[in-house]
């Protein structure tokens, strides 16, 4: 049975920091908002003390092998409370400049928030994640002139409404459509498209059965020719397939991270860096063992 789809991806700049996909890296969580759903998280308001927590964390999965940290300051959990412009921009922008000064590490900044874009890369970011797009108004722009990677997710209604009823005519087919679509409007902004990567975004607006015929068809989505992000770390369609709380969703992460990177994901964000290193290494000591 040969079920392997990966391919050898490119090599990114980001902001003076290479970003090697030629195997698949894994990028770490670090959410600094006062409410997240699955870090444990501490609450979070940009204090000293809170930037050096955020820090340790940066700095453990690093170490344990994360090639990007991705920062996001406001929530897309279903129902999450809206954050100001000013609140999202306090609480991510100090973190990025002390991970910017300390760490060799990517820093990706996951925010649909267009001045927090050119902030964010003034300040060190090297890759944008925005969960919509670029459909902001002046999200265009600002990533243009950010000069940085982007990565485009698919998001099917707003977070607060998204999960109510998602609908789809052939939902791999959709979310391939729509993000040629975001290609096309970046080109012509004069984003080269050698600077996107695509991003199903699993939970966003699908059903149990949309996220797996999703992962399942994921080369379908890699044979676009950009580098794919995918998150499935605690989600929860593992909560509605197996019944676990966000707490006991590590092992079925993991099993879904393999899956994917199986299938062509380039970048596999989690929250669990070390776990996910280590199961994404055995996909790649199985792909090489011809050359041991
Ligand atoms: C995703 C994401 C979230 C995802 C990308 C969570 C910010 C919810 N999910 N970004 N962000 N892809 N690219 O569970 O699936 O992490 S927030």
């Amino acid at each position: 049975m040969v079920v392997t789809q990966y391919s050898a991806g490119p090599v990114l700049e980001c902001a003076g920091r290479r970003l090697d996909l030629s195997r698949p890296v894994v990028m770490g969580i670090i959410n600094v908002t006062p409410d997240s759903f699955s870090d444990g998280a501490t609450l979070y308001r940009g204090s000293n003390l809170d930037i050096e927590r955020a820090m340790t964390r940066a700095r453990e999965m690093v170490a344990s092998g994360a090639a990007i940290l991705d920062i996001g300051g406001e929530s897309t959990r279903p129902g999450a409370s809206p954050v100001s412009v000013n609140e999202e921009m306090d609480r991510v922008l100090p973190l990025v400049a002390r991970i910017a000064a300390e760490l060799e590490t990517v820093i990706s900044v996951d925010t649909s928030t267009p001045v927090l874009m050119r902030e964010a890369a003034n300040a060190g970011a090297g890759l944008l994640n925005d969960v919509r797009a670029l459909t902001r108004e002046g999200a265009l722009e600002a990533a243009a002139a950010a000069n940085v990677p982007i990565c485009l997710m698919h998001m099917q209604g707003e977070p607060g409404s998204m999960q109510v009823a998602p609908h789809y005519d052939d939902v791999v087919e959709d979310v391939c459509e729509y993000l040629q679509s975001r290609i096309a409007s970046c080109e012509r902004q004069g984003i080269a498209r050698n600077r996107l990567l695509l991003d199903p975004g699993f939970g966003f607006g699908k059903s149990v059965t949309h996220n797996l015929k999703l992962l399942r068809e994921l080369p379908r989505l890699a044979a676009i020719g950009l580098p794919l992000v995918v998150s499935l770390s605690r989600k929860s369609l593992i909560g509605k397939l197996l019944g676990r709380e966000v707490g006991q969703r590590l092992p079925a992460s993991l099993a879904l991270a393999v899956l994917a990177a199986q299938r062509g994901a380039a970048v596999i964000r989690t929250h669990d860096v070390a776990a996910t290193v280590d199961a994404v290494s055995m996909l790649m000591a199985l792909e090489e063992c011809v050359d041991l």
